[in-house]
């Protein structure tokens, strides 16, 4: 049996009639009150409406592996070095002194959420978020993986540029034992300029039928040789273009997988990895910007009831802008302008000076702010946004370490203006880690939920779009025809809410009426 470093079950337990434990589940009965708005005439009248649903959450983790499409990219070999740091419990010299290994950055593991109020002193109880539910431990994940570049993670490592020498000397030699897989490569999607590293190739420069078995025959080979329960695979390798999308090509799930079989060439390397995933029923998490899940993906999605999340990893300048947005809006300032640079020079830098691949990102970075926007009527008309604008310039000298440069203009009381400019520097590996780290472990614990409205008698899975990830990401991606929610904080309640309705606890309301009313 796999002897797991750390405990894998809650820290805690509810006493209430409506939790109950098993060996095996937690089930929670939990009553879901929210507000309803009818239009009657010319009022607008506001109705609470409860309705009471059964949560069931398994508590056997199981041993997971994590298949990461770009391992041997920055992010893929910061993250698989920091996952071996942190096993070991390293630690290393830097020229600030000693530096030990840690889970900074990645809300689920360095987080915390209150759980309740002290009887005693009336003080709050704050527990560590990945203590909410029983998750896997990041220490306890099995990684592998497949990248276009042949390098093992050692000289990938070195080549990213991104960690302490003395620590790289201390995982080199598991680094160096890990190769990524052969991947498939079809040069039309990202940057011309990566061709000079695509030495480890399935034959073929198309979609077919080939590369996706060749995928899936991957996932349970890793999952055979480890003896894993499940896999997730993310997907960290370049950006790629957009895919068009053509109707009777990508549009609906039969003519994606029609496409597939007759090479296609509008067919991405991501929807390729995404369909092999769906397939193996293993969760699939898009990092990257561009439109891995056309339509016809997630229509597939959902006809295999298979997990996917995207888009684009939500790490520094969009993290700021969704949480200083949603704080200016909210506080009634009318923003009428963001001004965003960057520039970076690691490869990903050199892969986004590509036209078509700095559009994905373009993309994915400038609708971040538009449901904050959209939900003051105060402040905006109907379609009213403020200006907008995202440069990304490639800067080979500063490598992983990305100057974003940010300036807010806004309107404030009787035509005065507030001008607020932000230079964010960071590592961007060491931002974006973490992030995979949280999007596994939360993908991973959707896995084994499962809901019912009350009286019902079959139990569900959440749905295949998995949008409780939204806080780890830019443009999250919503199940088809619900809304998107970008503010980060929202992003963060859904996350903690949903959790606690898990244990059958009400969502935390910041209300403390027992410190207000004596
Ligand atoms: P990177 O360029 O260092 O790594 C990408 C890796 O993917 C490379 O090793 C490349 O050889 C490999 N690759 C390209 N096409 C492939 C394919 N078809 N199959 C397998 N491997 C393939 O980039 P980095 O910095 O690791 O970023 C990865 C992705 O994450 C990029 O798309 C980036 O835009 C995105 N991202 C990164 C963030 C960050 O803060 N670092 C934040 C948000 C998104
Ligand atoms: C330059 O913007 C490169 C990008 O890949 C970003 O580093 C990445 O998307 C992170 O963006 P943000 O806006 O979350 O810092």
């Amino acid at each position: 049996a796999t002897q797991l470093t750390t405990a894998q079950d809650s820290a805690f337990v509810v006493d209430s009639p409506n939790v109950a434990y098993s060996d095996a589940e937690i089930l929670s009965k939990y009553n879901y009150r929210t507000t309803q708005i009818k239009r009657v005439d010319d009022k607008v009248v506001a109705q609470p409406k409860s309705s009471v649903y059964d949560f069931k959450t398994q508590r056997n983790v199981g041993k997971v592996g994590v298949m990461l499409v770009g391992l041997g990219g920055n992010n893929g070999t910061t993250v698989t070095a920091g996952i071996l740091a942190n096993r070991r419990k390293l630690q290393w010299e830097t020229r600030e002194g000693p530096r030990a290994a840690n889970y900074y950055g990645s809300v689920v593991m360095s987080s915390t959420v209150k759980l309740g109020t002290d009887s005693e002193t009336g003080n709050d109880v704050n527990i560590p978020l990945q203590s909410m539910l029983p998750m896997v431990h990041p220490d306890d994940l099995v990684i592998g993986g497949w990248d276009i570049s042949g390098m093992d993670l050692a000289a990938a490592m070195d080549r990213a540029q991104v960690l302490e020498p003395t620590l790289k000397s201390l995982v080199k030699k598991e680094m160096a034992a890990i190769k990524p897989l052969p991947s498939i490569y079809y040069p039309d999607f990202i940057a011309a300029n990566q061709g000079d590293r695509a030495d480890n190739i399935i034959p073929g420069s198309k979609a077919c039928p080939e590369h996706v078995e060749h995928i899936r025959k991957d996932i349970r080979d890793f999952k055979a040789a480890h003896g894993l329960d499940k896999v997730i695979v993310l997907w960290t390798a370049n950006t790629e273009r957009y895919a068009d999308i053509i109707p009777g090509v990508n549009d609906t799930a039969k003519n994606l997988m029609d496409s597939i079989n007759a090479g296609h060439e509008e067919v991405s390397p991501s929807t390729v990895f995404a369909v092999a995933s769906i397939l193996e029923n293993a969760p699939f998490i898009n990092g990257s910007p561009q439109n891995t899940f056309v339509p016809g993906c997630i229509e597939f999605a959902e006809q295999h009831k298979a997990f996917v999340g995207g888009d684009d990893f939500k790490s520094g300048q969009t993290k700021m802008k969704s949480a200083l947005v949603d704080f200016l809006i909210n506080a009634g300032i009318k923003l009428t302008s963001i001004a965003s640079y960057n520039h970076l020079g690691n490869n990903d830098g050199k892969n986004l000076s590509s036209q078509k691949q700095f559009r994905s990102k373009e993309i994915s970075k400038s609708n971040v702010v538009d449901d904050m926007v959209a939900a003051n009527n105060v402040l905006y008309e109907k379609d009213e946004h403020p200006d907008h604008t995202v440069v990304i310039k490639y800067m080979p000298a500063v490598g992983d370490n990305k100057r974003a440069l940010d300036e807010y203009y806004a309107e404030i009381f009787l035509g005065g203006h507030q001008t607020i400019s932000i230079f964010n520097v960071c590592e961007d590996s060491l931002l974006a880690s973490p992030l995979i780290i949280d999007l596994v472990l939360v993908a991973e614990l959707m896995t084994r939920i499962q809901w019912r409205h009350d009286g019902e008698q079959e139990y569900k899975s959440f749905h295949s779009v998995l949008s409780v990830l939204s806080y780890m990401l830019k443009a999250p991606m919503t199940p088809p025809g619900t809304p998107v929610v970008n503010a980060l904080g929202k992003q963060r309640s859904a996350l903690v809410n949903i959790l606690r309705a898990c244990v059958g606890l009400e969502p935390e309301n910041d209300m403390t009426l027992e410190h207000k009313l004596f």
